[in-house]
């Protein structure tokens, strides 16, 4: 039996595309050091794109190691690199990223404890594949697997342990609300000649794939009988989302005004600001991974647009969220869930609804979807409240992945 303690972790995380997998790692990284109390190595491989989330990092940076926040954020270690790297008692390969050949090489597979972290899905498999071992192909050593999930048997989702009890503070005072906008530069994201309509307004944030149908999305909002205040923040270029918005014209700073929809385009948001943005909204669409837990958390009606996969993996993706997520709601609301969700994807509603649904399909024709999920507000935000409850009483992730290294710890002799 081995004496050791996990108490040092090394994070790897390969930038593939987008700010899924670094905003998972540094938030996991955050934590493990901070409620954890672990000293956490995060290496990097594209740190131009990191700074967009850790905006303290120095990129481009000369030093190969820097302090952030109580994490140690490293370069992914090349052949260039001349000294040694001593590896932590726990390591973690993010999304399939690889470890660096020259890690592998003074890993002791007597001492590690070697953790594949993958993406996250409510797809039944992940139950099956959660924790398992496999064994590698040269060296002595076993990895695990580590599935985050929804359910009791993967493991988890990532949620800090303060998250729940800030958000309420935020929600209950008017003086942290106006602070917010107020940073955004929104003192009042209501214009004045608006402002007798503005208790009936919905604020909306918007942050999907460029797959999305933003445009008819934009053409139902004009069209709604409430005064919608959309907030776009935006990090790309804007010649792009323009292409995309063939009956709009959105240029940076400026207010879009047409029908009964407000527009704000925002700048890229620190994730503690994107949370609060989330918080204030009625309505969050979100995308990818981080962004859909954080939507979760946030206790507001939201729209879940997965990555896109070939063979539509994404849409079977979608399925299991639905199922699973929208188990316990009124066939009303499961069928307007189903119906958004799909349209959002691009997929047919025909295609993936459910059979014995054909009737509501037709209520919830892609024309007037955005509106019936606008007057179906107050009892979707209901039903989004209690089941981000019943998830936060499941252990986080960060904490299920320490109790698992744990276990195995206690295991190896
Ligand atoms: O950027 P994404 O599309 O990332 C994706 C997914 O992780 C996907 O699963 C993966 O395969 C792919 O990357 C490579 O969406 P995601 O996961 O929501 O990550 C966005 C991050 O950006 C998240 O941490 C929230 C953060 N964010 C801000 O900090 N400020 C903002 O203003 C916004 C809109 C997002």
């Amino acid at each position: 039996m081995s004496n050791h303690k996990n108490n040092r972790w090394d994070i790897f995380c390969k930038i593939v595309d987008n700010y899924g997998d670094i905003g998972v790692c540094w938030r996991l990284s955050q934590q493990l050091a901070h409620e954890h109390h672990l000293q956490v190595r995060l290496f990097i491989d594209d740190f131009a794109t990191a700074s967009k989330i850790i905006s303290a990092l120095d990129s481009p940076s000369t030093q190969t190691s820097q302090i952030v926040n109580g994490v140690e954020i490293c370069a992914w270690p090349t052949g260039l690199i001349e000294s040694e790297i001593d590896p932590a008692d726990v390591v973690i390969e993010t999304f399939g990223c690889t470890l660096p050949d020259e890690y592998i090489q003074q890993i002791q597979p007597y001492d590690i404890i070697w953790i594949n972290l993958e993406y996250l899905s409510a797809e039944a498999w992940v139950s099956d594949f959660h924790a398992k071992p496999s064994q590698h192909p040269t060296l002595a050593i076993t990895k695990y697997f580590f599935f985050p999930g929804f359910f009791d048997d993967t493991g988890g989702l990532i949620r800090e342990e303060n998250l729940r009890v800030a958000r309420d503070a935020f929600l209950n005072s008017k003086a942290l609300q106006k602070e917010f906008w107020q940073k955004l530069g929104l003192a009042d994201p209501v214009p004045r000649n608006e402002i007798d309509t503005a208790k009936n307004s919905v604020k909306i944030s918007l942050f999907c794939y460029p797959q999305a149908d933003i445009n008819s999305l934009f053409l139902a909002l004009m069209k709604s009988h409430q005064p919608v205040i959309l907030f776009l923040p935006f990090n790309g270029k804007i010649a792009d989302l323009n292409e995309v918005l063939t009956d709009f014209k959105l240029t940076i700073g400026d207010v879009l005004h047409k029908g009964n929809l407000t527009v704000h385009l925002l700048p890229f948001l620190s994730q503690a600001d994107y949370d609060r943005l989330l918080w204030a909204c009625d309505l969050n669409f979100v995308r990818g991974e981080d962004s859909w837990i954080r939507a979760i958390w946030a206790g507001k009606p939201f729209i879940w647009q997965p990555y896109l996969q070939a063979e539509d993996v994404h849409i079977n993706k979608l399925d299991a969220f639905l199922k699973a997520y929208a188990s316990n709601a009124s066939a009303d609301v499961q069928s307007l869930l189903h119906a958004s969700h799909l349209v959002w994807s691009g997929n047919s509603l025909k295609n993936s609804q459910p059979a014995d649904e054909a009737g509501t399909q037709d209520e919830y024709a892609e024309s007037n979807v955005w509106q019936s999920l606008i007057n179906h507000l107050p009892t979707l935000q209901t039903y989004t409240n209690k089941q981000a409850n019943a998830l936060a009483m499941q252990p986080d992730l960060a904490t299920k992945l320490v109790i698992f290294s744990e276990n195995l710890r206690k295991n190896k002799v």
